[in-house]
């Protein structure tokens, strides 16, 4: 066997190996064995370069990154799904059926996986593009990453010459969870749901990180093959099913009625699906019924995607915990008996505030009725009093926090409770936590339970004692190592040089999140200057209110925060803004047109005005700063004459922008 063919013969046999374990869920050989045939593929084709093919199973790791995506027209357009939310809706569908099609007809039944919907071209039998739905008609390529979906078959064998499929993109709920667990480990912002956490990975530029997400495909429409010869939706997916793709389980129904019991299945079930399903399909059986139903605008007419209601179930309070936020909020939780909800086991739920808890009267011992806000936060709907025992009394929040003792204060302005002592453990925790997070310090192995080993051990009081840690005592700390404690010293390290816009969001001053951060940033050049201004200037920044600029200069003025500041300084933690600087010479300033310009557009004009931080008004007031008065000013310019303000000519203007 020469080496073409013997880089043949195994690509042949991890495609297979790959389909029984990814499409098949029925793997033949061990992780092992699949791993040492990749191996011995790979070293092959290192030694020869030139055979290698796009459709080499050693190419789903990821190739080349990418600057953007390009757009694709596509073939057939991906059309969209018209939504039914009960039974009579669906009824009315099959009414329309009825009326439309003169001769028999049967539908099929698909969960709707929840995912993204792709377009997958094939030419003889290599999988050449793959692109995003987009708009239906225009999607973005993004092959790269598409190559990376594990269940894909980039090859397929006795294919037609071409061949576009449909399928949806998904991350597999477990993939999910695993990725979840990890982010809360390494203390990075957790992801809401599968869906966005797959829609993530495939907006990578890079296609290693798509590659790492371990995404999954299910296909569910064929768009066109160059075969052609089939009768039936149901003949398609069994002939994409035996050419490799992982189809989407379908049913066969003669009457509209008895889709019912399918879709009431499907909907129970739910939760055993590897996906996220967010409803149901019910489509016309027939290819030529469906061409001759055709679309509307919107949607084909020959299909509808029936909606669940959100799963509601209830389960028993075992206890309510309170727990302490970052700025001191304490937020009660419930404690239920776990229950499997909308595809996961939930054992709490937030509650809120105690004005929530009031409104509801829960108590422990109540049996709640649950549900997911958004599929992934439950919530307590309401309680079931029927169910109440006769001992359970009504729950009020600490007066003391339950983490240091300290006495508790509702805000003035709202419904939150908080902890009056800023040295709270618990606080500091969530602190150190929030200084370190991706938006912040991005110091990674820094999560939440590394800062309470740190807290715990006495190394660090506060983030700037970061900056001051000796690995030995790092490697010393549980689950640490010396090798672990020296990457994360080396994280933290390299977030000395993280910019003001990270440092001012780390410091998790109220109202200052990643956004604020950067405009104050843009703004400032470092954090000395920023230390020096008045509320006033701070309340010139846009989105900067007066209330945000006064928790800044309240957190400033703060002994600690200076005491911290001085501490960062001396560990050589960059003050310095990385962001561009913005030209803001009219900020605070209003400007009114009138009159006829030579050299610019009244909405130039005001462009040019509005990037530099002023504002372009319509009418003269007060409150106007200059009005730049063109040929053929009228009643503005009288109307501003009369009340002294100072009136532009344009070559004034222009030398102002200049
Ligand atoms: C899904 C899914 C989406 C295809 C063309 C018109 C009807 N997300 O699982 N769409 C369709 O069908 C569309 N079927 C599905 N199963």
């Amino acid at each position: 066997m020469n080496v073409q063919e013997e880089i043949q013969k195994l690509r042949k046999e991890l495609e297979y190996h790959n389909k029984r374990y990814y499409v098949l869920d029925d793997p033949v050989i061990s992780d092992y064995e699949y791993d040492m045939l990749m191996q011995q593929l790979k070293k092959l084709e290192a030694e020869h370069p030139e055979l290698i093919t796009p459709d080499s199973p050693t190419q789903r790791v990821g190739g080349k990154a990418l600057s953007q995506f390009e757009p694709v027209t596509h073939q057939v357009p991906l059309e969209s799904l018209t939504d039914v939310f009960s039974y009579e809706e669906l009824f009315a569908f099959g009414d329309r059926m009825d009326s439309l099609l003169s001769d028999a007809h049967d539908y099929v039944v698909e969960p709707k996986i929840d995912g993204l919907s792709m377009s997958l071209e094939y030419e003889n039998g290599v999988f050449v593009r793959g692109a995003t739905r987009g708009d239906g008609v225009t999607g973005e390529n993004v092959t790269e990453n598409l190559r990376t979906v594990r269940s894909l078959p980039l090859h397929i064998e006795n294919a037609p010459e071409r061949l576009i499929v449909r399928g949806e993109v998904y991350m597999s709920k477990s993939v999910f969870e695993a990725l979840n667990a990890e982010r809360e480990i390494t203390g990075e912002p957790l992801l809401a749901n599968p869906r966005n956490a797959a829609a993530g990975s495939m907006r990578q530029l890079d296609p290693k990180i798509a590659a790492s997400r371990k995404l999954d495909i299910i296909c569910f429409n064929l768009q066109y093959s160059s075969d052609g010869g089939y009768t039936t939706h149901a003949e398609t997916l069994d002939a994409m099913k035996a050419m490799g793709f992982p189809v989407v389980p379908y049913t066969r129904y003669d009457k509209i009625r008895d889709c019912v019991e399918r879709i009431e299945w499907l909907g129970e079930n739910r939760g055993e699906l590897a996906y996220d399903m967010d409803g149901a399909v019910i489509k016309i059986n027939s290819l030529a019924q469906r061409e001759a139903l055709g679309s509307t605008a919107k949607a084909p007419r020959w299909a509808v995607a029936y909606k669940y209601p959100p799963e509601k179930k209830e389960s028993r309070v075992l206890d309510i915990v309170v727990q302490v936020g970052r700025t001191g909020v304490l937020t009660p939780k419930v404690m239920v008996e776990p229950v499997r909800l909308a595809g996961t086991t939930v054992s709490a739920a937030t509650l809120h505030n105690q004005d929530n808890i009031d409104r509801l009267d829960l108590r422990i011992g109540d049996t709640v009725l649950l549900q997911k806000a958004g599929e992934i936060i439950p919530e307590v709907l309401s309680v079931n009093k029927d169910k109440r025992p006769a001992e359970a009394v009504p729950f009020k929040l600490p007066e003391l926090c339950p983490a240091c003792g300290a006495p508790v204060v509702r805000d003035p302005d709202g419904a939150a409770l908080r902890c009056t002592n800023p040295e709270c453990p618990a606080q500091q925790l969530r602190n150190l936590a929030h200084f370190a997070s991706r938006e912040a310090m991005d110091i990674e192995g820094l999560g939440i339970s590394v800062c309470e080993s740190l807290l715990n051990a006495g190394l660090v009081k506060t983030a700037a004692d970061l900056y001051y840690l000796e690995p030995q005592s790092v490697a010393m700390l549980d689950r640490m190592g010396e090798k672990s404690a020296a990457k994360l010293i080396a994280a933290i390290d390299r977030s000395r040089e993280a910019g003001l816009a990270r440092l001012l969001c780390a410091f998790g001053i109220r109202q200052v999140g990643q956004k604020a951060a950067k405009e104050l940033a843009s703004y400032f050049s470092d954090l000395d200057e920023l230390m020096e201004a008045s509320v006033e200037e701070l309340t010139r920044i846009p989105d900067i209110g007066e209330i945000t600029a006064g928790f800044i200069r309240d957190w400033f003025d703060k002994p600690q925060s200076q005491h911290q500041i001085s501490l960062l300084r001396e560990a050589g933690v960059s003050f310095a803004s990385k962001e561009e600087k913005k030209d803001d010479r009219f900020a605070g300033l209003t400007f009114v047109l009138t009159g006829t310009l030579q050299h610019f557009t009244r909405d130039e004009a005001s462009a040019v005005i509005e990037s530099f931080g002023g504002k372009a008004s319509s009418s003269v007031s007060k409150k106007t700063s200059f009005v730049l008065a063109g040929e053929n000013a009228g009643s503005k310019l009288t109307k501003a004459e009369s009340l002294g303000i100072r009136i532009l000519s344009e070559e004034e203007f222009a030398a102002m922008i200049q």
